[in-house]
């Protein structure tokens, strides 16, 4: 009950309560207050993947309504591209700004970390969302399980095309460290089904036109895909658009992956896409504010252990380091979207 009661109100807005109590079956939000040791008036810098991407706008958006109820201001500065350089002039204006704190999503898991290891010894708080990076001193808040999202995604598409066929993943960046992450485990699950061979990953970096190009050559390289696995929701929406419009295709080809049931609504309803997974990138946002919050309050420390409250989402601990991590902090499982609920979200 109470890892249902922590799903429910990962995937939760407050916008959305009202519609998830009646339509998932009476979990409310948790109405617990923000604590009064926390500081107020400080700056905190997010930094996301890029400014374009819906998902990561979204994001940042929970990040600031979170900051906002503390009387903390935010600044979001990166690129257009996801890229390490395109992130750098970001943490610098973050230095120089002399900011609390700094609430990033990797492109690359180690090109970031000259650059906020100098943030790290001007004082400022370090916390990764979404995407890691490999860097000390930092906390990492993740979407969920990272080898659940890997693994549940192959399964999810095994389900639907029998076990068998050639398949292939659509990502974003080739070093954005959350889908690489995710497509390790993705390869580990697939030794489960023999009969199901990954012929190619290609990579879109979060760009919908990129996307599309590399869908077009996975497409023609691969006339006989049943499957595509796309971890981003740019990804998988360009390439739900793409099949909408080329409907012959869906007779041998199955899409499934990471989307925004706001975006993807309309290929589920009309039979493009039958499933996909996501959690709620509102409450991922709300829950990095309120960590990079009580870290730069001083009301916790990054180590295993330290508990600290998300108002509206409930109290969360900071896990040990686990294989390819540091210390870190879970959001919740990821949830499945079908026919039969995606209507219900409005992220
Ligand atoms: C894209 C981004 C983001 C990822 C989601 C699923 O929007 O790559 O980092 O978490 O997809």
């Amino acid at each position: 009950m109470k890892l249902k009661n922590r799903t429910i109100t990962a995937l939760a807005s407050s916008a959305l309560a009202t519609t998830l109590v009646i339509g998932l079956g009476g979990f409310g939000l948790s109405t617990a207050s923000a604590s009064p040791k926390l500081k107020s008036g400080q700056t905190f810098y997010l930094i996301p993947k890029d400014t374009v991407n819906p998902y990561e706008t979204l994001e940042d958006g929970g990040i600031t309504a979170a900051l906002k109820t503390l009387g903390d201001k935010t600044v979001v500065n990166s690129g257009t591209t996801d890229t390490a350089a395109s992130q750098i002039p970001g943490i610098q204006a973050a230095i120089q700004a002399h900011a609390a704190g700094i609430v990033i999503a990797g492109n690359d898991p180690s090109a970031l970390c000259p650059s906020l290891a100098q943030a790290h010894a001007a004082g400022l708080v370090i916390v990764s969302a979404d995407s890691d990076i490999s860097c000390p001193n930092h906390l990492f808040i993740n979407q969920a399980n990272t080898a659940t999202i890997g693994t549940s995604e192959v399964d999810l598409l095994a389900k639907e095309i029998g076990k068998s066929g050639q398949i292939a993943i659509l990502s974003a960046a080739a070093t954005a460290t959350n889908q690489n992450s995710w497509i390790k485990y993705m390869k580990v699950e697939l030794k489960k089904y023999p009969k199901m061979k990954l012929v190619a990953t290609v990579y879109g970096n979060d760009q919908p036109a990129a996307s599309l190009t590399v869908l077009q050559g996975l497409l023609s390289a691969y006339p006989n895909l049943r499957g595509i696995i796309s971890p981003t929701t740019v990804g998988i929406s360009t390439a739900a658009q793409y099949l909408d419009t080329h409907k012959s295709l869906l007779k041998h080809l199955t899409l499934t992956g990471l989307g925004l049931p706001s975006q993807m609504k309309k290929y589920v309803l009309d039979g493009t896409v039958k499933s996909f997974e996501l959690w709620n990138p509102v409450n991922l946002g709300r829950l990095a504010g309120f960590a990079v919050a009580n870290l730069a309050s001083g009301t916790i420390k990054i180590a295993a252990g330290q508990k600290f409250n998300a108002p509206g989402l409930g109290e969360y601990t900071i896990l040990p380091p686990a294989a390819g991590t540091g210390p870190s902090v879970v959001l919740g499982p990821p949830f499945v979207f079908t026919k039969a609920n995606v209507a219900k979200f409005n992220f």
